[in-house]
């Protein structure tokens, strides 16, 4: 209780805010996405990270709140940044009780409705261990996304079990590669051996790739030499406060 307080505070305080890191098209080098990280400045903890209030945050049943409050702003700034030109997608991450909940596809409407964004431009991150959970329910919410145009993505992939067959059927656009195998790049022959077996699939499955947690050009090169769509990473772009993306996109080539 005394949690669920503090994230109603929070919320209604203005505690939460957004941040965003850019991803960047190999092929052509431009900023072909954005994904949307919350932060919660708390007045006397600092900053707390989404991993610590996101899981207090579903069990005090909020995350509803919170989810909605990150869609509708993550729209709205989409729709604000194509307004000065930009043409590339925002990726909100979602999490497993959020996708199960009723208002998610209610919620991604009204988004979309109140912004007057393309449903193309909004991308929805889920990790695999969400869509492999509760595999019938899961596809349900993918058909009702897919149907609008909304782009799905898998985060950190290749970190839990996916059925293959399953990622077959099911209607998903990208496939985020985790960080943790990004990292092995250049170190250990395993993790390039499994970003290059992730690459193959995911040109067999015809789902687009961006590699996370990309920090150094050896890296960049090694992803791009076997064809990945797509980096995102220190090395482009920390994460940075939304009002400072259009002046990022300016600078960048
Ligand atoms: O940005 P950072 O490394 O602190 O993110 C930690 C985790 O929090 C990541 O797994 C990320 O996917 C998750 N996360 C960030 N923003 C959101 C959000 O708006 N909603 C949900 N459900 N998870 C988020
Ligand atoms: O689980 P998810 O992929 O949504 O988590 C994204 C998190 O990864 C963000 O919190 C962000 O701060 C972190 N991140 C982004 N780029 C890098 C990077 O290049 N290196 C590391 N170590 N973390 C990163
Ligand atoms: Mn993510
Ligand atoms: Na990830």
């Amino acid at each position: 209780a005394r949690v669920e307080a503090a994230l109603h505070e929070a919320l209604a305080a203005g505690q939460f805010s957004l941040f965003v890191q850019p991803q960047r098209a190999l092929g052509s080098g431009n900023t072909c996405g954005a994904e949307l990280l919350l932060r919660w400045l708390h007045p006397e903890l600092g900053q707390v990270s989404p991993a610590e209030f996101i899981p207090l945050a579903e069990d005090s049943g909020l995350i509803s709140v919170i989810g909605a409050w990150v869609l509708q702003q993550g729209c709205l700034l989409a729709a604000a940044w194509r307004e000065q030109g930009w043409r590339g997608s925002v990726s909100v991450n979602v999490s497993a009780l959020q996708l199960r909940s009723a208002p998610l596809i209610e919620q991604v409407d009204r988004a979309l409705l109140a912004s007057a964004l393309p449903a193309e431009a909004l991308t929805i991150e889920l990790t695999e261990s969400v869509l492999m959970d509760d595999v019938d329910a899961t596809a349900d919410v993918l058909l009702a996304l897919a149907r609008r145009g909304v782009r799905v993505s898998i985060d950190d992939f290749g970190t839990g079990y996916s059925s293959l067959a399953y990622l077959q059927r099911l209607p998903l656009h990208e496939l985020k590669i985790d960080r943790a195998f990004v990292s092995g790049i250049g170190i250990d022959g395993h993790s390039e051996a499994i970003i290059e077996t992730v690459l193959a699939m995911a040109g067999t499955l015809g789902m687009e790739t961006v590699a996370e947690g990309v920090e150094t050009a050896a890296q960049a090169a090694f992803l791009a030499k076997l064809g990945c769509d797509a980096i995102q990473g220190y090395w482009l772009a920390r994460p940075m406060p939304v009002a400072e993306f259009p002046r990022w996109l300016a600078a960048a080539p």
